[in-house]
C-alpha cells in the first residue's frame, strides 16, 4: 500500500507542558476519591449502574486493585488526555476537540467469529455481565518513546473471553474500531486502512493484565481517550491498545492490525516493548515521562515480565526479535 502521508512518530517532538499543570497529588487522590467514603460511593455506585440503560458506564470511582502498583508518578491527569493518538480524528496530539463528536452512548458492541455464544450488546451490558468496574495503576509505552502512568478503570479482557466462551479453534482475538467518516475526519483519508484494527493471541487476551478500560482518572474514559471502551495492553506499545472498540472477533486467523498493514516492518504483530530492539528509525533505549518530559530508561516488557513473559516462552527460538516487531 502506498502511504500518501506518512504518520508523525518521530522523536523531539516540542510539546512541553508548562509547570503549572503539575497536579498535586494529595489533590489528585482526593479527586479521585480514595477516601474511606469514595470507595463507599463507588460500590453502591457498581450495584446501581446495571439497570441504567442510558446513563454512561457506571461505578466511578471504581474500587483500586492494590495489586498492581507504579515505580513512577502518575502522570497528570491534564497530560493524559490532552495530548493523544486518534487517528480517525486526526494525525496531531491534539484532537480532543473533534473527538467530542463520538456519539458513545448508546454504544453496540458485537462480540463473534468462533464463539459458542455470539452477543450483540450495549458497551454498558457488556462491563455489567463482565462483574463490574476495578481501578488498576498502568504505565503505557508509545513506539515515538513517550511514556505515561494512569489509573484506567475497567474490566479484564479475560471476562470477555469467558463471555464469548471461543470454540477450541479460536487463536486469535480481532478487535475493532468503529467506522463512520461522518464524523472522524481521518476516515476520509484512504490512504489508511480504516476502520482501525488489533489483535491478541487468546493466551495474551486471558491474561491478567490484558484489560478493558472504560474511564481513566476515576472518571468516565473520555472521548479522545477512546471511549466508551479500550484496550490496555501495557507490556506492548502503545498502538495495540485499540480505541472505541466495536467489534470483538474470535479467530483461527492471525488479525493484520492497522499499523502492521500500514509498515509491517516497523509496527509488527507482537509489538511487546523491548528496549534493545530500535525502531527502524528511532532507539527504544529510554522513554519521555508526560508532564515531567523526564527521560527514564525503557524496561524489557514495559516492566510486566513477571506477568507475560511467560507467554513466549519456546517461541521464535531463531529470533527473539520478532516478538518486538
Ligand atoms: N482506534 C484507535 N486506537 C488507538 C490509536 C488510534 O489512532 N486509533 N492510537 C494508538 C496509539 S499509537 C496509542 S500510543 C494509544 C494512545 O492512547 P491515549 O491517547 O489514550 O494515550 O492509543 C492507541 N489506540
Ligand atoms: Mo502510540
Amino acid at each position: 500500500m502506498l502511504i500518501k502521508k506518512r504518520p508523525s512518530w518521530t522523536m523531539g517532538e516540542s510539546d512541553a507542558t508548562p509547570e503549572e499543570i503539575y497536579m498535586n497529588r494529595r489533590d489528585w487522590l482526593r479527586g479521585a476519591g480514595f477516601s474511606g467514603l469514595g470507595l463507599a460511593a463507588a460500590i453502591s455506585g457498581i450495584g446501581g449502574f446495571a439497570t441504567s440503560a442510558t446513563a454512561a458506564i457506571g461505578g466511578y470511582p471504581a474500587p483500586r486493585n492494590l495489586a498492581y502498583r507504579l515505580d513512577r508518578d502518575i502522570t497528570p491527569e491534564e497530560d493524559a488526555t490532552s495530548y493523544t493518538n486518534f487517528y480517525e480524528f486526526g494525525s496531531s496530539k491534539n484532537i480532543t476537540k473533534r473527538a467530542q463528536k463520538l456519539i458513545t452512548d448508546p454504544w453496540v458492541v458485537t462480540i463473534d467469529g468462533l464463539v459458542e455464544t455470539e452477543l450483540q450488546l450495549d458497551a454498558e451490558d457488556l462491563i455489567a455481565r463482565a462483574g463490574g468496574l476495578e481501578e488498576r495503576l498502568y504505565r503505557h509505552r508509545c513506539v515515538e518513546a513517550w511514556a505515561m502512568a494512569v489509573p484506567w478503570s475497567g474490566v479484564p479482557l479475560a471476562k470477555l473471553v469467558n463471555l464469548a466462551n471461543p470454540k477450541v479453534e479460536a487463536k486469535y482475538l480481532r478487535m475493532e474500531t468503529f467506522f463512520d467518516p461522518s464524523i472522524a475526519p481521518g476516515q476520509k483519508q484512504d490512504w489508511y486502512p480504516w476502520p482501525y484494527v488489533e489483535g491478541l493471541t487468546l493466551d495474551e487476551a486471558a491474561n491478567e493484565l490484558a484489560f478493558l478500560a472504560t474511564g481513566i482518572y476515576g472518571k468516565p474514559m473520555p472521548a479522545q481517550n477512546g471511549a466508551p471502551i479500550r484496550l490496555v495492553t501495557p507490556w506492548k506499545y502503545g498502538f495495540k491498545s485499540v480505541k472505541s472498540i466495536s467489534r470483538f472477533t474470535f479467530t483461527d486467523e492471525r488479525p493484520v492490525s492497522f499499523w502492521e498493514q500500514l509498515n509491517a516492518r516497523e509496527y509488527g504483530f507482537w509489538a511487546n516493548v523491548n528496549p534493545d530492539v530500535p525502531h527502524p528509525r528511532w532507539s527504544q533505549k529510554t522513554e519521555r515521562l508526560l508532564g515531567s518530559n523526564k527521560n527514564v530508561p525503557t524496561q524489557i516488557f514495559n516492566g510486566y515480565g513477571a506477568e507475560v513473559a511467560s507467554l513466549y516462552n519456546g517461541m521464535f527460538p531463531n529470533d527473539g526479535r520478532a516478538l518486538f516487531h
